[in-house]
């Protein structure tokens, strides 16, 4: 049998905690063999409510879940983590300024960073949901410079994910059929969702989603808005935001992560910019990677048109501002 991954999930009495727990420990993250160790971590006014949820995952009894650490101390919390998904975080309320949320997230990432850099497990692979997930990925990057910049992420998979839907529903095909679509940029509304190299798997071959959905007004006006909307809209509709979809996305990416994304078929992931696209280096900016081995390689080489170059542009101002930002909350 193998060796127990331990996982940790931060803001673990959330909403998307509450869903993604349940699916780590399920076997969806990391494979239906994989046995788990949980840690979660929320803060004091939410201990109680968190160790309500470690109740439910003992009596959920998982078969591969092995242990389950609940916890508001951070250096527990953290020891031995192979894999952290960092959900939790200080939320946009009405009537704060930017700049105030920012700096609240820039110092609980600041923090975290140096507790995964001193007790989590070598080579421990970091995923970053909470907003601004860019940027608290660059930051946690920032202060944790002995963790490798490749093991550092934050999530696009759920926008990802969103415009493979949004295909999936236009043609009237399976979802599993659509493939390489593109989250490029910000998980933010100046994301590029791109179809440029998107392909639909056909008894006849893959096809293009340009030529099939046939409609460029649509590909280049509604399909965007609505992906970049959609969480929007999800509140609107639930008055509560993404939980499942985001549980969901959050397993996807460490999945494919760590045990490779399948031949012919690239994802998008927020990771540290190298320059590739001539998106600015030292942005954590989403790009498309294939995975192999446990490593992600930003796909190199698509070509770029002049309406997709603008709005990878966009996409990387907004983050080249927001990193100024969260820089001026430093001192
Ligand atoms: P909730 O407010 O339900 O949960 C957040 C949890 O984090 C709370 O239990 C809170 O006590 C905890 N927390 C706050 N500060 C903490 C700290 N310093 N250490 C540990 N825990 C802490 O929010 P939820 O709906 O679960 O969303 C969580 C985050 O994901 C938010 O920042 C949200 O904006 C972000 N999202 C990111 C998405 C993405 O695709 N990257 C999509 C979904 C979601 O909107």
């Amino acid at each position: 049998a193998k060796d127990p991954v331990r996982v940790l999930v931060t803001g673990a009495a959330g909403q998307i905690g509450y869903a993604l727990v349940p699916m780590i420990a399920r076997g969806v993250m990391l494979g239906p063999d994989q046995p788990v160790i949980l840690h979660m971590l929320d803060i004091p006014p939410a201990a109680e409510s968190l160790n309500g949820v470690k109740m439910e995952l003992v009596d959920a009894a998982f078969p591969l879940l092995k242990g389950v650490v609940a916890t508001t101390d951070v250096v527990e919390a953290c020891t031995g983590v192979n894999i952290a998904v960092m959900v939790g975080g200080f939320p946009r309320k009405e009537g704060m300024e930017r700049k105030d949320v920012m700096s609240k997230n820039v110092s609980i990432y600041k923090s975290q960073a140096s507790a995964l850099e001193k007790h989590a497990a070598a080579n421990c692979k970091v995923l970053v949901v909470a907003n601004p997930a860019n940027t608290n990925a660059l930051i946690l990057k920032e202060f944790a410079p002995s963790i490798p910049e490749k093991n550092i992420s934050c999530l696009t998979r759920l926008d990802h994910n969103r415009a493979l839907g949004q295909i999936s529903e236009r043609l009237g095909v399976q979802v599993s059929e659509v493939k390489n679509v593109i989250i490029w940029g910000n998980h933010s509304s100046t994301q590029y969702p791109d179809v440029n190299h998107a392909t639909v798997t056909t008894p006849a071959g893959d096809k293009s989603v340009r030529e099939l959905v046939a409609d460029d007004a649509w590909l280049n006006g509604e399909f965007i808005t609505t992906v970049q909307q959609r969480g929007a809209a999800i509140i609107k509709a639930r008055k509560l935001s993404s939980a499942l979809s985001a549980a969901s996305a959050a397993c996807d990416h460490i999945r494919d992560w760590v045990l490779g994304t399948p031949q012919g078929t690239w994802v998008s992931m927020g990771v540290y910019s190298d320059g590739s696209y001539n998106v600015p280096a030292g942005l954590i900016y989403s790009f498309p990677v294939t995975c192999a081995n446990g490593e992600w390689t930003i796909v190199q080489g698509l070509p770029i048109d002049e309406i997709s170059r603008k709005k990878l542009d966009l996409t990387g101002e907004e983050l080249s501002e927001e990193k100024a930002l969260a820089y001026s909350c430093l001192s």
